[in-house]
Parts: C-alpha cells; sequence; structure tokens
C-alpha cells in the first residue's frame, strides 16, 4: 500500500495534516472518525489507534500510526524530501519556525482540549462555565504573544511554512474570525493569503465550505 490514510473530521485539526498531504501531493484516504466529543463509539473505535481519541491520526504506508500534528509535519517534510513548509536544519528561519510551531501545539491546542467540553476536567456546571471564560481568555493572551512575533507577508517573512498553514486553520476556530481581524490583525491577514493558494484552498474548502465557514 502506497497511501496513506488519515482519520479526521471536517473542520477539525485533521485539516491540518490533510492540507499537508495536499500541499506534497501524497495520496491520502480521508476516515471519518465521528464526532469524538459527543459519540463514545467514536472514541473507542478511534482510541485503538490513538489512545487520546483525538484527530489527526495518520496511518503510513508502512502502517506506522502516527498521531500529533506537529510531529507528523516533520515527517511528511521529510516523506516528502522537502522543506517546503519545515525550514530545514541550517536554515536561519529554522529556529522562529521550531519555537512558535511548539508553541502553538504545546501551548494553545491545549486550550480546545481543556475548554470545549469543560465539563470533562471541572464537573461541576457553574464551575466549569467559569473554566471555560479563564481558558478562553489565557488563549486569546497566547494568541496574542504570536502576534507579536507576525511577520508578513508569512509568518516567517518572505518565507511561507507549515506555520502559516497553522494560523489558517486555528484562526477559524474559537474565539473566531471577527475576534482575529480585530486583535490580531496580522494572523488574520496571513491566515488570507494562506487559504487562497491554490495547494491550500482546496483542502480548506472541503473542512469549511462557504456556507458554514
Ligand atoms: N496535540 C494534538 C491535539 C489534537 C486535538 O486536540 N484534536 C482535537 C480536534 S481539533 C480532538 O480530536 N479533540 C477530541 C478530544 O480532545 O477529545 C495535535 O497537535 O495533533
Amino acid at each position: 500500500m502506497t497511501r496513506y490514510k488519515l482519520y479526521g473530521r471536517y473542520g477539525w485539526g485533521s485539516v491540518l495534516t490533510e492540507a499537508q498531504l495536499d500541499w506534497y501531493g501524497l495520496a491520502f484516504d480521508f476516515v471519518d472518525a465521528g464526532d469524538l466529543f459527543e459519540d463514545a463509539s467514536a472514541r473507542r473505535s478511534l482510541g485503538k489507534l490513538n489512545p487520546l481519541a483525538q484527530v489527526p491520526v495518520l496511518i503510513l504506508p508502512d502502517q506506522q500510526v502516527m498521531t500529533e500534528s506537529a510531529a507528523i509535519t516533520f515527517h511528511l517534510a521529510d516523506a516528502a524530501g522537502s522543506h517546503e513548509l519545515v525550514p530545514q536544519s541550517g536554515e536561519p528561519a529554522r529556529p522562529r519556525f521550531l519555537r512558535w510551531l511548539i508553541f502553538i501545539v504545546a501551548n494553545i491546542y491545549p486550550t480546545f482540549t481543556y475548554a470545549d467540553v469543560p465539563t470533562r476536567f471541572v464537573p461541576d456546571g457553574k464551575a466549569a462555565t467559569g473554566f471555560r471564560a479563564n481558558v478562553d481568555d489565557y488563549q486569546k493572551k497566547l494568541w496574542r504573544m504570536v502576534e507579536a512575533e507576525a511577520g508578513a507577508p508569512w509568518f516567517l517573512g518572505e518565507r511561507f511554512s507549515a506555520l502559516d498553514i497553522y494560523i489558517a486553520v486555528m484562526t477559524r476556530w474559537r474565539p473566531n474570525r471577527p475576534w482575529f481581524e480585530a486583535n490580531t490583525p496580522k494572523l488574520a491577514a496571513l491566515a488570507d493569503r494562506g487559504s487562497d493558494l491554490p495547494k491550500l484552498k482546496p483542502a480548506l474548502l472541503r473542512n469549511y465550505p462557504p456556507e458554514t465557514d
């Protein structure tokens, strides 16, 4: 088998991987993992591949299971033999790329894990509402830190990278586009530019059809 298999959910984090597979022209089949928040059987089923029951889950052509979008980002660059999305060792942009990619997956992404369904972590309803509000505020603080570091036309300046894909995707999530436009205009602008790239547009349209955007 030479194809990849991507377990995901349209609109969710699997689009980060889907867009990169498209970018490199790597053939893949998409498997809808179901609503992992609402559907216990979807969680059980994906849990056999990823004990966290989160997407993306990528099955490599040799059947190895990969999770963690940043790890997948590095692996796909290796597999494609390309430095287009991941600055290579020795490239001046690499330290900033490493720093901010890990910042996003280590600091911002978990705010969704904890606040998407806050009662998973704070069972009392009223306390959960307050917890969600605080985590959402913290997330905004984190995005402002990313904004302060953003270059133009891309996050790293002239150099496009997978960071721009993360920003194009994640600025469609909470706190939603109007907030990013008002509070992180550089991120909103580079997200718009990224979303228009011919190599990214089809994956973004599959995940965010215009009528639901
Ligand atoms: N660190 C993971 C985070 C993945 C993640 O949080 N995925 C979300 C969808 S955007 C998910 O599957 N959430 C379900 C859950 O947390 O139960 C990565 O970077 O791939």
